[in-house]
């Protein structure tokens, strides 16, 4: 009776509901929009109490919530670090206090050991997918490229540069001619790729459009649309994160491709959140999630159909 009666206990503190902070950079792209939707769908689904804040894309906002989580003493941490350095004094806190943190779709510069796991996915990858397609499309032609990266210092704007370069590398008749951050916004892509016609004087000299995500190249369509500019045959328009509207711009013609991103980061952290709270399971530091191209020969109307209700 003794072990039955211990087994009960052990097994309703395993179950019992959970408090998670969730630090959430914003909404300041569709994909994160759909993100958060998700993660509050799993909590809801877990029985999970979710603590939500939304930093407006701010730092110091993201370090206080965290902090303020750590008072309110939750169960786990949810961070999605807008940039990758400056959390090791608060990550620390959190490992003082003995609360997992857990991070989505971004990195951090800090040590692996001041957070239980990342989950996301290879940014230099979805960069290289990018680079590729364009390789691939433009074969020997000459192709002067404008790229709009995403937030200055974020590890997704460091590392999906970093793998557009790689895949053109050696192609020297296609060139990175002008580069600059949007923010990932759909007004930050419009107001910088405005500034790219005027600099470039038209569309003419502009081959294709890299953007590190896909609100700041639905901006920027609407930019190259109000200079006269064909988007998608003027200026191929190459991205990330494969939002409906993205969709909706391919089967228009606007669009060419896009590099999906999953927004279902929460699944794989609260799976890991369970394993290690009921019995300290170390997941790997890692847990990647896959990456693939869409063009406008997949059926782009049908993928705008099959995204559309999912909370971007
Ligand atoms: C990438 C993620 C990026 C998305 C953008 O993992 O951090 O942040 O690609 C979002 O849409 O702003």
């Amino acid at each position: 009776t003794l072990l039955a009666t211990a087994a009960v206990v052990t097994l309703s503190t395993a179950a019992q509901a959970q408090t998670i902070g969730f630090s959430q950079i914003g909404s300041e792209s569709g994909w994160r929009a759909a993100e958060t939707t998700l993660t509050r769908q799993q909590a809801e689904e877990r029985g999970i109490t979710l603590q939500f804040s939304d930093a407006q894309q701010r730092q110091e906002n993201q370090i206080a919530a965290i902090r303020s989580f750590i008072a309110q003493g939750v169960d786990a941490i949810l961070l999605a670090p807008v940039v990758a350095t400056g959390w090791d004094s608060v990550l620390e806190e959190a490992k003082e206090a003995e609360i997992p943190v857990v991070l989505l779709d971004r990195q951090v510069d800090s040590s692996e050991d001041l957070y239980l796991t990342a989950v996301g996915s290879d940014l230099v990858h979805e960069g290289e997918v990018a680079g590729q397609w364009l390789v691939d499309t433009v074969g020997e032609d000459e192709c002067r490229v404008v790229e709009l990266q995403g937030t200055t210092g974020s590890s997704p704007a460091i590392d999906r540069k970093t793998g557009f370069e790689n895949a053109i590398e050696g192609h020297d008749n296609i060139e990175i001619v002008r580069s600059q951050t949007g923010d990932f916004t759909r007004t930050g892509g419009k107001e910088v790729m405005e500034s790219f016609l005027q600099a470039e004087g038209g569309g003419e000299n502009i081959c294709a459009l890299y953007a590190h995500n896909d609100d700041m190249a639905i901006g920027a369509i609407q930019a190259m649309k109000e200079a006269g500019v064909n988007p998608g045959e003027d200026v191929l328009v190459v991205s990330i994160d494969a939002v409906p509207d993205i969709f909706q711009a391919m089967a228009n013609g606007d669009a060419n491709a896009t590099v999906e991103l999953t927004p279902n980061m929460a699944g794989p952290a609260f799976d890991a959140l369970e394993a290690y709270m009921a019995d300290g399971t170390e997941p790997e530091k890692f847990i990647q999630t896959e990456s693939k191209l869409y063009t406008q020969d997949d059926n782009p109307e049908a993928e705008y159909e099959a995204r559309k209700d999912l909370g971007y």
